[in-house]
């Protein structure tokens, strides 16, 4: 048999609705970090009104999970934060930099969807900071490192011009964002021909910046959700190095293939770690969180060795 990229953990899921003290339908795609020498799991529920919020829940080994009594973030109630929350906070991803972590976050309401960033010192309170999109973006990525001064993010607009793709865009100050320029295109009948987006926070590896996304194939079944790998150059992130042809996981464990949403694994979160393996973490089928492991080195290889254009 051929190894697989991605070991799945035997445990899987790891994650469930049933493992939440309090109302929700669904467990998923969470933004993940390791603080104080734990890992901290920030994921998305559905609750009983079909709207999101975020939860926490906190791990020694990275596999077993313990969720905090009540919900991390649950959409503002005052100021323009509440405007734009109106129908939910979604799909987190956490990067740790200057001694604080930044959470970039899809706020939904009747205008549309557009990225909050909020940050937190220790994951006991949270603050938020800005909108930092208008509307029509999902999936913003912060890189955890400045670049020539700068900020940088993966982020994804959509367009009705042309299929949605990954964008880098700088800021001074985390708030305003700009000189942006697409990196990365989904390619013609292909598994991510539909769309791709940002998946988890980029992290550094010797040969580049290791960035696994998200790619979507549409079917007569609807549409099946993918993982992707892509290396970007460590000192300039807006050059790609290599974009792996293949994908690195697809919906196959029955919790992947049936549940809220069929046929998605989706990811915003992994967590490098020191003997050369990474944890990725994925929503299945919109309703449980689920972990795999991979070696780092054959990622890089994937996107190296076996590459497709990235535009
Ligand atoms: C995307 C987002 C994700 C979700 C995926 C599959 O558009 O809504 O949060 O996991 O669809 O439903």
């Amino acid at each position: 048999m051929i190894e697989a990229i991605v070991t799945r953990y035997k445990g899987n899921p790891i994650l469930t609705k049933d493992d939440v003290p309090y109302p929700v339908a669904t467990v998923h795609n969470a933004g993940m970090v390791k603080h104080d020498g734990r890992y901290v799991m920030l994921f998305r529920s559905h609750q009983r009104n079909g709207r999101s919020i975020l939860g926490l829940a906190e791990s020694d080994d990275g596999f077993h999970f313990r969720v905090r009594p009540e919900p991390f973030m649950v959409p503002a109630s005052e100021g323009v934060f509440a405007i734009y929350e109106e129908y939910g906070i979604e799909d987190p991803r956490i990067c740790a930099m200057e001694g604080r972590y930044l959470i970039t976050y899809s706020a939904y309401s009747r205008h549309g969807v557009r990225i909050g960033l909020a940050q937190t010192k220790d994951f006991e309170s949270v603050e938020r900071v800005s909108l930092i999109t208008e509307a029509d973006y999902r999936n913003v990525v912060i890189i955890p490192r400045k670049f020539g001064g700068r900020y940088a993010r993966l982020d994804r607009p959509h367009s009705e011009i042309s299929p949605w793709s990954i964008w880098i865009s700088y800021s001074p100050d985390l708030v305003h964002w700009g000189d942006s320029r697409l990196v990365m295109k989904p390619v013609q009948y292909h598994w991510d021909e539909m769309k791709i987006g940002p998946g988890a926070t980029p992290f550094e590896t010797g040969h580049g910046w290791l960035h696994i996304y998200h790619g979507v194939f549409p079917t007569m079944d609807g549409s099946v959700y993918r993982l992707g790998v892509a290396l970007h150059d460590l000192k300039d992130p807006a050059t790609i190095l290599g974009v792996s042809d293949e994908w690195i996981l697809q919906p196959e464990d029955p919790w992947e293939v049936t549940g809220y949403v069929h046929n998605v694994v989706f990811t915003c979160g992994v967590i490098p770690e020191d003997d050369g393996t990474v944890k990725i973490y994925w929503g299945g089928a919109d309703t449980v969180m689920c972990v795999g492991t991979a070696r780092i080195n054959d990622l890089v290889k994937l996107c190296l060795e076996k590459p497709r254009p990235p535009l």
